[in-house]
């Protein structure tokens, strides 16, 4: 651990879960029942080459178990990793919430946070073109609160009826189970071509959004609108936006389709070497706030989970920051069996009417029913509670909890009228008393039938690199779409939201853009009988809003910490090229791995030992943020020798990723093909920083300059069509 973090021992739910954890160290091996075993390598026969005997209770009883380690995986978010850590307000919440963990500056609340993909089984690639899972478990002293979000800040669709069918599309397909953690298939298009109002987040899905650097550099969002009450029963409306310290960074698709091959645990990986190497992530908590007053004021619903309210109408307040320090110690008892819901809320925080998040908050409990297997999932170790837990709730497969007493009803007087229910004063949970007067209807509000504007924001807020990606992703998924008519329909679609983009799709397709789109069904699927609930033509928002922009985002940090920085390097490798260049890095909080030729020790021109982090044969360039070749003759030609060295090195091009090299070490570029195209005078420009003099004091610093600018789009063709 590079820091000791205070925190880490102050955490009350570290020493709750410390109750149940179990160390076999210098212990005797026993069965389930404490009998101790002399014997674990055979089982019990009648002769050493006879069959073996049913009496055999260690047999059995190992076996057993082991033939029910499995539980159903989840049926979204399968795949995922967590951390433990802390949350700490400051003190801008609390004139909007009572909530106690927003309250002082000075507390800590204990959080375990599962980031996950959507689609992909268990074992899928992290890489996956997909939304990520953002859950945060707070647990308060008021009992748990859950923001249980994603990294994107709108979802397809407007209403729960109709997630099912959208898992149903996206999910492998059910006749042959293809494709794995993929939306580039026909079901999944089929289901959003006729389903207009998930195009704002297709716009997402497509974007680099949809596959990040690391999960440490994700934005994350509530998505729905909630509410906030405070001491005096105000409610106010608000967003919950999480912002990373370390920027929101993304990789190229050509990347992410390698980085699957090389290291399918790429993001679970990187956040569990991070937080163990002491670097710990962290996020600000901010909230837009919107007052009860201004329900109507925009152009869209609040409670229309497709939209976001853009961060230039209603600005973000910070409300206090998160720091993951924890790695779980067990992935199956917290990591998997951790079950989040967006109902579980404490006083100060309550729901709106968004139609998506009430179907949630009855699915999330019935899920766990039978993906933890009863209601009381409650009581596994890592979902309990801090705070005190009394109710007239019993019984169910594997309770836990010895509940004393006659009495297990309310009213009663046998047991004195406890628990006693709580005073809004003392505490007790009241919902926020809306008034609702309204007819009972299977409808949709006229308020939600914009489904293109946002769609449009979205897409004129990207750079051009940016939408050249949107349009490269959509090329892609819609070429592996098969049947024709969904291909149309999709380019009618994207025809709504931007002629040129639509275009540019249909030439890769080698079909035109419907002149007049076919009239997509909408949500009611022909059963709308007054037709009153088809989408609206696009009507406002000629703005932009940088903020939806990665590269435009002006929360973007130009930190390179953490960022991982592969020194190419052979026998002869000048030592103090290497150093130089690694103290540098590393006071600026980068990782420097030193990949060789060998899986041990490099000898240094200077006779030193120099430890190898890893053998080349085993890594690649995507692995990495940068790539330093460094000086030596000997080393260099080495590295010339090797099959992998233009590989790693034009893809390091191809990337737009900075590459370093320093005399000898420049050497090595020309074997590498970008470099011909390449003037010296634009090599700094492309970001290939090199020096060839003896003594250079700047050149490290330049090194980093470039590597703050995280990409280099300058080398990425514009699109011609
Ligand atoms: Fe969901 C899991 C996020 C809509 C039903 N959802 C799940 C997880 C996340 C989200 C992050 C994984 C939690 C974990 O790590 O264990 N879900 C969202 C967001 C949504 C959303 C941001 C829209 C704004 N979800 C949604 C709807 C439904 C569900 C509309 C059903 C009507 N989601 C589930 C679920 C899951 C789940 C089936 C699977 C595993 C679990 O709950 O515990 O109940």
């Amino acid at each position: 651990m590079k820091e000791k973090d205070p925190k880490i021992t102050e955490n009350a739910k570290l020493a709750d879960l410390a109750q149940d954890k179990s160390d076999g160290t210098n212990q005797f091996m026993t069965t389930d029942q404490g009998v101790k075993i002399n014997d674990d390598n055979n089982s019990l026969k009648a002769g050493d080459r006879g069959p073996s005997l049913l009496e055999d209770f260690i047999l059995r009883e190992k076996i057993t178990h082991f033939d029910h380690e499995r539980i159903p995986e989840r049926i979204v978010h399968a795949r995922g990793s967590a951390a433990h850590g802390y949350f700490q307000p400051n003190a801008e919440a609390k004139k909007y919430t009572k909530a106690g963990f927003l309250q002082d500056p000075n507390s800590t609340t204990p959080v375990f946070v599962r980031f996950s993909t959507v689609a992909g089984f268990r074992g899928s690639t992290d890489m996956a073109r997909d939304v990520r899972g953002f859950a945060v478990k707070f647990y308060t002293q008021e009992g748990n609160f859950d923001l249980v979000g994603n990294n994107v800040p709108v979802f397809f669709i407007q209403d729960a009826s109709k997630f099912p069918d959208l898992i149903h599309a996206v999910k492998p397909e059910p006749h042959n189970e293809m494709p794995q953690a993929a939306s580039a298939h026909d079901t999944f298009w089929d289901f959003i071509s006729l389903m207009p109002e998930s195009m704002h987040m297709i716009m997402w899905a497509m974007s680099d959004r949809a596959i990040p650097r690391s999960y440490r550099m994700m934005e994350g969002f509530g998505v729905h609108t909630f509410r906030f009450i405070n001491e005096k029963n105000e409610s106010n409306f608000v967003k919950f936006h999480w912002k990373p310290k370390l920027g929101t960074h993304a990789v190229v698709w050509d990347e992410a389709v390698k980085i699957s091959g090389n290291d399918p645990d790429f993001h679970r990986r990187d956040l569990w070497e991070a937080i163990d190497a002491g670097n710990f992530p962290e996020w600000e908590l901010g909230v837009q706030v919107i007052p009860e007053a201004d329900e109507h004021k925009f152009d869209f619903d609040l409670l229309d989970p497709t939209k976001i309210v853009p961060e230039e109408l209603v600005p973000i307040t910070i409300i206090g920051k998160m720091v993951l320090n924890r790695n779980p110690d067990n992935f199956f008892a917290e990591t998997e069996q951790v079950a989040f819901h967006p109902g579980h809320v404490v006083p100060g925080i309550d729901f709106t009417n968004d139609p998506l998040l009430q179907g949630r908050l009855f699915s999330y409990t019935d899920t766990q029913l039978s993906r933890l297997g009863s209601p009381n999932f409650h009581e596994i170790p890592i979902n309990r509670p801090i705070a005190p837990l009394h109710n007239n709730q019993r019984d169910g497969h594997m309770r836990q909890e010895i509940n004393v007493g006659r009495v297990s009803y309310h009213p009663n007087s046998l047991g004195g009228g406890c628990p006693y229910q709580a005073k809004i004063a003392e505490g007790g949970f009241a919902s926020f008393n809306e008034r609702i007067d309204a007819k009972k209807v299977r409808e949709r509000s006229d308020s939600f039938a914009d489904h293109f504007s946002q769609a449009k924001l979205f897409y004129e807020s990207q750079t051009a690199v940016e939408q050249d990606h949107i349009i490269n992703a959509l090329r892609f998924e819609l070429s592996k779409v098969e049947v024709p008519a969904i291909r149309e329909r999709m380019l009618g679609l994207l025809s709504q939201i931007d002629k040129k983009l639509a275009e540019s799709v249909a030439v890769v397709l080698g079909i035109p853009v419907p002149k007049s789109p076919e009239k997509p069904m909408n949500h009611g699927v022909g059963a709308d009988d007054e037709g009153k609930q088809e989408p609206k033509p696009l009507v406002k928002y000629a703005q932009t809003s940088d903020a939806l922009s990665m590269i435009k985002n002006k929360h973007n940090s130009d930190t390179i910490e953490t960022r991982m920085v592969a020194f190419l390097c052979a026998d002869g490798v000048e030592g103090a090229s290497v150093n130089t260049m690694k103290n540098t890095l590393e006071k600026e909080g980068a990782t420097v791995k030193i990949i060789g030729t060998n899986s041990t020790v490099l000898k240094t021109a200077e006779g030193k030992e120099l430890k190898v982090d890893h053998n080349l044969l085993t890594v690649s360039s995507v692995l990495f943020d940068a790539v330093f070749i460094p000086a030596g003759e000997e080393s260099v030609n080495r590295l010339k020798e090797e099959d992998k060295i233009p590989e790693f090195l034009n893809d390091t091009y191809k990337h737009c990723k900075v590459i370093g090299a320093e005399r000898d070490g420049i050497d090595l570029l020309n074997e590498v093909d970008f470099i011909t195209t390449l003037s010296e005078k634009k090599l700094i420009e492309h970001g290939i920083i090199t020096n060839d003099e003896e003594q250079n004091d700047n050149f490290a610093t330049d090194f980093i300059t470039a590597m703050k600018q995280h990409r280099f789009w300058i080398r990425e063709k514009p699109l011609k069509n």
